[in-house]
């Protein structure tokens, strides 16, 4: 018997051989009993001396083959696009180092508790053994590392502190890029955590937000908070102005009680949150609509009992995805708090926190689209098909590169929005780059949550079938990615926003807009590589030009109509002009020129393509209704 051999069976009584539990077969000697050719080498059951067509239960006979699995590297390190971008605008030393510091935590250490999170989801206990109503969310340890780590690593400070002024939310978004697709979905409080810090800070940090500020913007583990947000409701979380029913009763002493019904808290385990509710005056009336809703502060803490104050929770929601979240049903049912805007200027007053955490949104959903190419890349380098690598089939690298343009672009444009808002917050901001944050934050938010689930799915794809696979961990990314374009503002609701801001404006942030798009293409001019790239924007920009000055003599039927087509013509244009911007750096790669040119190649402008088509007509609506409503001919 061979050393293989005696390592894999043993003799026992009676002459039969068994396999020894717990003892990994060597793969040499597997190939043996498996694949030698007939006459060639003896087999397994020859070399022990038993009958041919002998049959133990050997891990030999469940074959020698396994797939390798995807590795995920440092996603700092394998980033060239973030690299090149941190090395253009923010070459400190120090938050390169910082960086790949994180990142290198990221791939050995946190990735495994994002996964933890997944697989172990929170669980609500709602009663004692004894009967009494405790409402405890159970999360995993591994949520609550992810809690501590989020402060030590200042995942919310970093926006606060500003240590690289203007460039301090480039930072802080690059840091929650790398970490988003293994946070097991923390970003999601991270998110509404720096919503609710940046809603203090612009109204003013003071009693009764001044400690509360000052935990969500710490880097103190012991003292860190999160926030929840709390704005939807059983009637709807798009048009919060007529949906809310939650309603805030005086006391004496100037604070109020809420007693309303919140349909989807996300992250409930939260230490305060922010949320909104209609004022009762003495009569117990309130004002319907937008102009009745005031903005509140409320902690979440227990009784003496461990009960809730003021609050139940219904049940947990049953999610598609971010099952490692815990998001609730909420009773309100006296809970204290406090007002933080004036009376009827809840949802002006709560803009802010939109505005951040469909920022958070965006970076999560480039770091999707991110994650998906480096874990497929890598996996393209091991799984051999048809006789080699999947990397040597130029089809198969086709798909993936273009996974990776859709990547770039997200990317750069998530980055401008932070570029902007840094700006602002650092006092630098002209009113042009503030009409283009307030332009370009929806827009990001829809154009990106579209296009993860798109490059997700894709990747997926590129795994074969342990694509979808659960326990790969790969079906989850795509889960995860398919709320991006539903909370915070679903597509359609961004793109009215969009009409919204440019009337609002009347139409500065337009002229923002074209202002900037052009300057980024100022840079490529005479530069013979980019040409057809830089045509391709000149065109399209000329024919949105052309769009918004036919469709301001429309009705306003016309321009709703127009406005998702409108949205993502805003998106692909801003984009492929950040795109050659970021291929004129002189730092720029070849593949930084190839994936300016491969973007400007879709259609830039489909509002215009469509217009040309009647797309818009009134006639169509009426088509549109025809078909979506189309029924059998009876008889
Ligand atoms: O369900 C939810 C999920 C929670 C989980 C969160 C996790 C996030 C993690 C992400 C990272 C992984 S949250 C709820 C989702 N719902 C929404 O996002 C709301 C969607 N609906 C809208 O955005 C609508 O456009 C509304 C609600 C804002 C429309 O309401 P109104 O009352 O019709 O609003 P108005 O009249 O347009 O605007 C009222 C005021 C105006 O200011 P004033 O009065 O000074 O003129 C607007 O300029 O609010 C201002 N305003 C804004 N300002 C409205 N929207 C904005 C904005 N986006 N930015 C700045």
């Amino acid at each position: 018997m061979s050393v293989c051999s005696a390592l894999l069976t043993c003799r026992v009584a009676g002459g039969r051989s068994k396999v020894l539990r717990g003892v990994p077969p060597p793969l040499s000697h597997i190939r043996l009993a498996s694949v030698a050719e007939p006459g060639t080498r003896r087999t397994v059951e020859e070399e022990l001396g038993q009958p041919a067509g002998y049959l133990p239960f050997s891990g030999a006979k469940i074959g020698s083959f396994f797939q390798e699995r995807p590795v995920l590297k440092n996603p700092f390190l394998e980033d060239a696009l973030l690299r090149g971008y941190m090395r253009r605008h923010l070459p400190q030393e120090a938050a390169s180092s910082d960086l790949h510091a994180f990142g290198e935590r990221v791939a050995n250490e946190v990735d495994v508790w994002g996964r933890e999170c997944e697989v172990n989801p929170p669980r609500l206990v709602q009663f004692d053994p004894w009967g009494h109503r405790v409402d405890h969310i159970v999360t995993s340890p591994a949520w609550k590392r992810m809690k501590d780590l989020s402060a030590q690593e200042g995942l919310v400070a970093i926006g606060y502190e500003r240590s690289f002024g203007e460039w301090s939310r480039v930072y802080q978004m690059s840091k929650l890029y790398i970490f988003s697709p293994s946070s097991g979905l923390y970003t999601c409080p991270l998110a509404m955590t720096d919503g609710a810090a940046k809603v203090i800070q612009s109204r003013g940090v003071s009693w009764p937000v001044d400690e509360a500020y000052s935990r969500l913007t710490t880097r103190q583990p012991k003292h860190f908070w999160t926030s929840g947000q709390w704005m939807t409701e059983r009637q709807g979380g798009s048009d919060v102005g007529s949906g809310t029913e939650t309603v805030a009763v005086p006391q004496t002493d100037g604070s109020y009680k809420l007693h309303g019904f919140k349909w989807f808290t996300s992250a409930t385990d939260a230490d305060m949150t922010l949320t909104l509710a209609r004022v009762q005056d003495r009569t117990g009336a309130t004002t319907a609509g937008s102009r009745g809703l005031s903005l509140f502060y409320a902690e979440v803490s227990r009784d003496e009992d461990g009960r809730l104050t003021g609050i139940e929770v219904q049940r947990l929601k049953d999610k598609l995805g971010t099952r490692q979240m815990p998001t609730a049903e909420l009773l309100l049912d006296g809970l204290p708090a406090h007002r933080l805007s004036e009376k009827g200027r809840g949802v002006a007053s709560i803009a802010d926190m939109l505005t951040i955490t469909r920022i958070h949104n965006s970076i999560s959903a480039a770091a999707a689209m991110r994650r998906v190419v480096q874990l497929a890349r890598d996996y393209a380098t091991r799984r051999t098909a048809f006789g080699k690598l999947l990397k040597d089939h130029p089809l198969h690298i086709q798909t993936l590169a273009r996974m990776e343009v859709e990547t770039r672009g997200a990317f750069l444009l998530v980055m401008d929005v932070c570029r902007l808002l840094g700006r602002e917050e650092s006092g630098v901001a002209t009113r042009h780059d503030a009409h283009l944050l307030r332009l370009l934050t929806p827009v990001a938010k829809l154009y990106t949550g579209k296009q993860a689930v798109a490059v997700v799915s894709e990747g997926l794809e590129s795994f074969g079938g342990q694509g979808y696979i659960e326990d790969t961990g790969l079906p989850g990314l795509l889960r995860d990615a398919q709320v991006l374009s539903i909370w915070e503002g679903t597509t359609n609701v961004l793109s009215l926003d969009v009409l919204r801001c440019v009337a609002r404006s009347s139409g500065m942030v337009l002229q923002a807009y074209f202002t900037h798009a052009k300057s980024l293409l100022a840079g490529a001019s005479g530069v013979s590589r980019l040409a057809p790239a830089v045509k391709s924007v000149d065109l399209a920009l000329s024919q949105l030009e052309v769009f918004v000055q036919v469709a301001a003599t429309r009705a306003p039927g016309y321009l709703e109509l127009a406005a998702r087509d409108l949205a993502y013509s805003l998106a692909r244009i801003y984009t492929g002009a950040l795109l050659i911007d970021h291929a004129c750096w002189v730092g720029a790669s070849s593949p930084d020129t190839y994936a300016a040119l491969r973007w400007c190649e879709q259609d830039l402008c489909p509002v215009a393509t469509k217009q040309e088509r009647g797309c818009y007509d009134l006639s169509s609506a009426s088509h549109d209704v025809e078909l979506v409503y189309d029924r059998p001919i009876q008889g």
